[in-house]
């Protein structure tokens, strides 16, 4: 590596290693992977899958691929022996936000392991040339700006793919450009990331704000968070037909070229529908098989045996219903074919509940999804039941043979080798390193539950990431935290289903203890880091009350020796690799049966963290898998909530009105104290809020959450008691691989090599 190295250096800058600067090592190191991507076997299944997703949060990705390539710790070495440091060279990488979270970061997390596995599977996706917005903190409120990532240098290749996409009324062509994607040891696919060469990137006003009239100037400029009002709606709607045709057409391209029969194009391509943002590619390829002259009826059933589903949420407002109007003015030659589509779904069944387009004339994208694909699966066990037994019930007893579970994993060449490479090696030499092509060996960890050196030893490295975590925090974000105390973590999208605000609620009922003379045993940081989608007012509300508080305790003279809120700006997958390694206390607080998986508790189990939890999406496997004693579950179980939805019984007023303790915390939001140093609209909103409707019920749980963090706390200070859990985590970790569940998509789901 080193003579490669060395000799793109020399070409490129005249300059040997140490004379470069981290820039020029960037560029060099970036020649490099795409040379050696180059000399790698690409993947080859008879059968080909094409991941479709609005979002791939792929973060950056030198030091994945350096991994990947095997050569991390060479490159590292050399470095270092010529005064460079691999560390302040990533960081001249931009992280590509190409994703609002969970969703997102599980299609890259898919992708590594699809590659991994070395089966034939790419990604197809948008080239958002902002992507998700860079948040700033002003004033204790969130600010929005753009993101850019796009340089000269980059991991984006040029391609001369490019494809006709129709409008109602005007034509765009696009252009494809393409990402390596490299699995650990062997695998090489790609993600297809498609674009228009007229974006305006001027158009940008102040913060994210662009005029959403000239469809040619802003067609792939941002990516869309969650949320976002009804005037970005018809932009999204031509964002995913933008995507799915050019899918589409990249799909058939391929097949032709390979001389397959279209007529049997089921036997060598699977689309996996990522949630239902793709789903007009179902009759997108219908159509373009009809014009291949594949007559209407048999396109359906070829499309029907092509494409699965997963969904993500059973969160009523994130299921996509577009009106047909709005469809209409923007892909009219998709209306005929949907209606065929809702005529034979109502032909198979008269239950309103599963038709596609409804007496709204709304077109419920899921439900084509499920009438005209061969599998959905939910992402973890609880979600995929509570899918079967109440959310899609109706299409359940319909098609039982449809339904799967898949839980979500997590790529570990990420989420442990890179983000905690001490760690990894330290298992390495307890139970060599099988683990990273096969998860499960972490098993073996458990040999050494009651070995005090071991014990000790994960304690020591715990310790080294706090450590590095607050030389990272004072060096990008000036702030100074103790890293001798408790690093108790929520990181994660701002969502009140989420419930930040439930935690807040922790953090002043215990500063009311401590100003009323209680001492806690050991300091507790309490981290969060999370944006709101720019239209969502709660979730900006709590972020504003998170940010006083954290200003509140910090010129508390008491309070401020025992605790401290930190509230991380512009939590991404970048400051996540820095925070999960650093957790004592994992926060996994949903209310229950709202979180359909979650994957960031899986990063922090894998890294020795013990989670204090809800039994919600995989929080409830955790939990199966560490027992009851290395895992702190509390609060209302998914059977009860779905209970209260129905009854409609849910009163947030009773818990406030009859406990002292919830009155008083809830209260010190609209305390003089809040309203000197904050905004009072958005503080009394948020009060309001929580005692008028509370939608998540955040005052029904919160009495058990504090009684279950108290004792957890508590048991912190048994040093190696508390090391024994964390082994327990790492050990039972390995079922969470992302190359577990990716396994199980292809058995179940893909058959790429058969
Ligand atoms: C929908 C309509 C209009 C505009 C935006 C959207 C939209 C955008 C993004 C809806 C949903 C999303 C993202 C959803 C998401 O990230 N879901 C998460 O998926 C993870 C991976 O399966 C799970 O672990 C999380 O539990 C789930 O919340």
């Amino acid at each position: 590596m080193q003579t490669k190295l060395t000799n793109i250096l020399q070409t490129q800058f005249n300059k040997t290693i140490e004379d470069c600067t981290n820039e020029e090592l960037y560029t060099g190191l970036l020649m490099l992977v795409k040379n050696l991507s180059n000399d790698r076997k690409p993947t080859s299944t008879p059968r080909k899958l094409y991941y479709i997703s609005a979002e791939f949060l792929i973060g950056k990705l030198l030091s994945n691929n350096l991994i990947n390539l095997g050569i991390y710790d060479e490159i590292k070495t050399l470095l270092a022996d010529n005064g460079k440091n691999l560390s302040d060279i990533e960081e001249i990488e931009l992280e590509p936000s190409l994703g609002n979270g969970g969703l997102g970061r599980l299609a890259a997390c898919f992708l590594d392991s699809i590659a991994t596995l070395n089966l034939s599977g790419d990604g197809v996706g948008l080239n958002y040339h902002f992507g998700l917005f860079k948040q700033k903190f002003e004033n204790h409120l969130q600010k929005e700006e753009k993101n850019p990532w796009i340089t000269d240098k980059s991991w984006l290749n040029d391609t001369n793919i490019g494809f006709d996409v129709e409008f109602n009324g005007f034509t765009v062509h696009s252009k494809l450009y393409d990402i390596d994607v490299l699995g650990y040891q062997k695998g090489l696919n790609k993600l297809h990331l498609f674009d228009i060469d007229t974006i305006d990137e001027t158009i940008v006003n102040d913060g994210i704000s662009f005029d959403p009239k000239d469809i040619r100037k802003n067609l792939t400029l941002f990516l869309y968070p969650d949320d976002s009002t009804k005037e970005g709606q018809m932009l999204r709607i031509y964002q995913q037909y933008f995507m799915v045709s050019n899918a589409t057409q990249l799909i058939l391209m391929e097949e032709k070229a390979k001389g397959h029969d279209l007529h049997e194009l089921y036997k060598y391509v699977c689309i996996q529908i990522n949630d239902t943002h793709p789903s007009m590619v179902i009759p997108e390829l219908i159509n373009r098989l009809v014009l291949e002259g594949i007559d209407l009826h048999e396109a359906i059933d070829i499309v029907s045996k092509t494409c699965a589903y997963t969904n993500h949420t059973i969160l009523a407002e994130a299921l996509e219903k577009w009106h047909l109007e709005d469809l209409k003015q923007v892909v009219p030659q998709l209306i005929p074919t949907i209606q065929e589509l809702n005529a034979i779904a109502k032909s198979r069944s008269d239950n309103k509940a599963v038709q596609i387009i409804d007496e709204h004339n709304l077109v419920h994208m899921a439900h084509m999804d499920i009438h005209f694909g061969y599998s959905i699966n939910g992402v973890a066990s609880l979600h995929t039941e509570i899918l079967k037994n109440s959310e899609l019930k109706a299409f359940y007893e319909l098609y039982p043979e449809k339904f799967n579970n898949k839980t979500n994993g997590i790529t570990f060449r990420r989420w442990l080798l890179h983000c905690n490479n001490e760690l990894s090696q330290y298992i390495t030499s307890l139970i060599s390193d099988e683990y990273k092509t096969d998860a499960t060996k972490l098993k073996d960890l458990l040999k050494f539950v009651d070995d005090e050196t071991v014990l000790n030893k994960l304690l020591t490295i715990k310790q080294n990431r706090k450590q590095d975590l607050c030389n990272y925090l004072n060096k990008t974000m000036h702030l100074t935290l103790n890293p001798n105390s408790i690093f108790d973590i929520q990181i994660k999208r701002l969502h009140e289903y989420k419930r930040q605000q439930m935690n807040l609620l922790y953090i002043i009922q215990l500063l009311q203890k401590i100003r009323s003379g209680y001492v806690p045993s050991t300091p507790i940081t309490f981290i969060f880091g999370a944006k709101a989608a720019p239209a969502y007012i709660i979730a900006k509300d709590i972020i504003h009350a998170i940010l006083c508080l954290q200003d509140i305790i910090a010129k508390d003279p008491v309070a401020s020796k025992y605790i401290q809120v930190v509230m991380v700006e512009n939590y991404n997958v970048t400051n996540a690799e820095k925070l999960i390694p650093a957790c004592d206390f994992s926060e996994q607080i949903s209310l229950a049966s709202k979180e359909a998986s979650g994957t960031g508790n899986m990063k922090f189990m894998l890294n020795g963290a013990i989670t204090i939890g809800t039994e919600d999406g995989a929080n409830v496997e955790i939990h199966e898998l560490v027992g009851d004693d290395n895992i702190y579950i509390f609060g209302e179980s998914s059977d009860d909530v779905i209970t209260h939805y129905n009854n409609n019984d849910y009163d947030a007023g009773k818990y406030y009105n009859n406990d002292e303790i919830i009155k008083n915390a809830v209260d010190f939001l609209i305390s003089e104290e809040m309203i000197s140093i904050g905004q009072a609209e958005n503080l009394h909103r948020l009060h309001h809020e929580l005692i008028s409707k509370d939608w998540f019920m955040s005052l029904l749980d919160l009495k058990a959450y504090i009684q279950t963090k108290d004792q957890a706390y508590n048991d912190y200070e048994d040093r190696l008691a508390w090391a024994k859990k964390s082994l327990i985590n790492i050990a039972n970790a390995g079922y969470f691989s992302s190359d577990r569940t990716i396994a199980e998509y292809n058995h179940d789901i893909w058959h790429l090599d058969k």
